[in-house]
């Protein structure tokens, strides 16, 4: 059931995002197993510097985010949301586990072999920590949860996971978190920080062409699944950076005309030449814009936590 449901929605949001104008598709879909590696590629390219950013602050501070997580020491569920192979997240978990710190640790992840990868790779490394795993789209895996609220809660969504939600998107997470925690439970999450425009344009139009495969996969998706035929090499993958903004969109321009026709919706769709598909949004914060969104929503900053060339931040919010 759960398959078709999720198989469902790819197919209208698709059908959806291809009759607009301009037409687009939704970033969520670019993590079917082969788009979450090619993702673990990117993440490992020196010019994608928000990893080791997050991964700096998660070294430097971990022991004042244990404190700040522990609270009190009464146990609790640590919630992490796209959790992915959990590389970064593992530094907090070492560290939170070597201070014989209570708490289950549930990764929510939308590709189900990378949440099986990271299960077994926890269980080798750390084998005294609970883990939980869950598969699915995370808007659908809180409203789930709703109302199991025996337990403090304390929720991360690293990488700046977040910079991928429209503002439409935005007020839907915090809405449904703020029906899904309880006053006291925290929220850890990581923001990318605007800065110069030549460093965020190296990250995300790569000279590896990572950034174009990932892309790309969705489309490769879209034949396989939906039976599609894209004509993939006729693409060309864009990205932009508005600095006023904060946005990075990246787009896949068709460098031909072409009549797409998709099976599983028994329709087709036209493509001009040098018409655009937008493919992603990543958003870049500033610490106003931060503290303005946490107020809008009923939590408050207690800490942030930012790299030493002031890049990225690990803002802690409490409910
Ligand atoms: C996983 C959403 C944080 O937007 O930086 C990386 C995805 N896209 N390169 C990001 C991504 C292109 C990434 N997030």
């Amino acid at each position: 059931m759960e398959k078709l449901t999720v198989q469902t929605e790819f197919m209208t949001d698709t059908a959806e995002g291809l009759s607009s104008r301009p037409k687009y598709l939704l970033s969520k879909y670019f993590y079917d197993d082969k788009g979450s590696n090619i993702f673990q590629d990117i993440m490992q390219m020196p010019e994608y510097y928000l990893t080791d950013c997050e991964q700096e602050i998660l070294s430097l501070y971990k022991d004042e985010i244990t404190n700040h997580f522990n609270n009190g020491s009464s146990p609790f569920d640590l919630i992490e949301l796209g959790a992915g192979d959990g590389s970064k997240t593992k530094t907090i978990l070492k560290h939170m586990v070597s201070q014989s710190v209570k708490f289950n640790y549930q990764p929510f992840d939308i590709s189900k072999l990378t949440n099986n990868e990271l299960e077994q790779s926890l269980n080798n490394e750390l084998p005294e920590l609970p883990v939980f795993p869950k598969t699915g789209d995370f808007f659908q895996l809180l409203k789930k949860q709703n109302g199991h609220a025996a337990i403090r809660k304390v929720i991360l969504f690293l990488g700046s996971n977040i910079g991928n939600f429209s503002d439409d998107e935005l007020h839907l997470f915090f809405t449904r978190l703020k029906e899904f925690t309880s006053p006291g439970d925290k929220l850890f999450i990581g923001f990318d920080l605007k800065k110069s425009p030549k460093i965020i344009r190296k990250a995300y139009d790569d000279p590896h062409g990572h950034t174009r495969k990932f892309n790309l996969n969705l489309l490769h998706r879209l034949n396989n699944e939906l039976g599609a035929d894209f004509n993939i090499d006729k693409f060309e993958q864009h990205t932009e950076y508005d600095p006023a903004s904060g946005e990075v969109k990246s787009y896949l321009i068709s460098m031909e005309e072409q009549v797409v026709y998709i099976k599983a919706l028994k329709e087709q769709y036209e493509l001009k030449q040098w018409e655009p598909i937008f493919m992603e949004l990543s958003r870049k914060f500033d610490a106003e814009s931060l503290e303005n969104l946490a107020k809008e929503y009923d939590f408050i900053v207690e800490q942030n936590f930012t790299d030493l060339r002031n890049f990225f931040v690990d803002s802690l919010w409490i409910r």
